[in-house]
């Protein structure tokens, strides 16, 4: 496994130190002390606009957002800011851990929408804006396992899907959503080689698309997703491989059969459909049986479901998890 590198953003530790960094874990030590839920999030960083992702995409100012703390997150301390924005998948922008951070900043994310499709009574495209109801906004903090054998601990920030595929309108022929990112090689230089079959695909059973950990998230630390995340608009599904996570997402399909993927039409030995993270499935190519937290050097235990097999397992009830990995 690659060992992270570290890039210097010119001005950005400074301003990172003098403010953002700073101020978000002061006023995550001030949620902890008076115990989650009773915080109301984000009122602390009202009024100041240079924040923690602030220099995660030059030239564009990341929001802060309002979101209510969930009772779904997890206890842990979230991986640092700084490493959550500058190693990632995003492959898009290229295959190299730092390349998102470093070719994103210009994607175009607004105006944005999201076409809807297939067996719904409401199809056609919908803007961003009316999608997600801001007021409505929660913030999850999920750990995010990647198939590569490493996790990290991110507090996500936004909706339950459930909400958004009943706004409109699924019929019951429905059984699966796909997703579907963004297809521009202008903006995304990674689409110019057949690294995957673009655009990036992922899909959900519909129980799995409707349960109430997986969300649609528009931003994390209390801000606007940098680019390099996914912005404006990824899923997240905390108890599957970091894959099915989709970024930037531009279509969601409600259909009646099990829709192509990217990684499972590109291997499918190695990236099943279901992609449940599971330590006694190990990838063809490596173990899956442990993983290294981003930012600690002692590998941990992977957990079956990835720590969330309480509230999913039951999904799976009676199916042959290395069959249907
Ligand atoms: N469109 C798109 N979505 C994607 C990817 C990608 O290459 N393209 N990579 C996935 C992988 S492999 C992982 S581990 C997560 C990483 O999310 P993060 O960079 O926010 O940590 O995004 C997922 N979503
Ligand atoms: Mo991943």
């Amino acid at each position: 496994m690659r060992t992270m590198i570290k890039i210097a953003q010119p001005g950005a530790a400074l301003e990172r130190e003098v403010t953002g960094e700073s101020l978000y874990w002061s006023r995550r030590q001030f949620i902890k002390a008076a115990g989650a839920g009773l915080a109301l999030y984000g009122t602390g960083l009202a009024g100041c606009d240079d924040g923690p992702a602030a220099e995660a995409a030059p030239g564009r100012k990341l929001l802060t957002l309002e979101a209510k703390p969930s009772a779904l997150s997890s206890a842990e301390e979230p991986t640092d800011y700084q490493d959550a924005t500058s190693y990632n998948n995003f492959y898009e922008f290229g295959t190299d851990k730092e390349d998102p951070a470093r070719y994103s900043s210009e994607l175009i994310t607004n105006p944005w929408s999201v076409e809807f499709g297939g067996e719904v009574g409401k199809p056609g495209k919908v803007g961003l804006e009316d999608l997600i109801d801001r007021s409505a906004l929660e913030e999850r903090i999920y750990r995010l396992r990647c198939v590569e054998a490493w996790s990290m601990v991110i507090p996500w920030i936004g909706v339950p899907l459930a909400g958004v595929l009943k706004s409109r309108e699924p019929t019951s022929k429905a059984k699966y959503v796909a997703f579907r990112t963004l297809h521009d090689p202008e903006q995304m230089p990674g689409q110019r080689r057949p690294i995957l079959r673009w655009p990036y695909r992922e899909g959900l059973r519909i129980d799995e698309a409707m349960h109430p950990l997986t969300i649609l998230a528009i931003g994390m630390y209390g801000r606007e997703l940098p680019n390099q995340n996914g912005a404006p608009l990824r899923l997240v599904v905390p108890w599957k491989y970091g894959y099915k996570s989709i970024k930037s997402i531009v279509a969601i399909d409600l259909v009646e059969e099990q829709p192509p993927t990217s990684w499972n039409t590109s291997a499918p030995r190695e990236y099943g459909f279901y992609s449940n993270v599971n330590p006694e499935v190990s990838h063809p190519r490596w173990s899956q049986a442990k993983e290294r937290r981003i930012g600690e050097f002692r590998r941990r235990e992977t957990l079956p479901f990835n720590g969330y097999g309480e509230q999913v397992a039951s999904m799976y009830a009676g199916m042959d998890l290395k069959k249907y990995h």
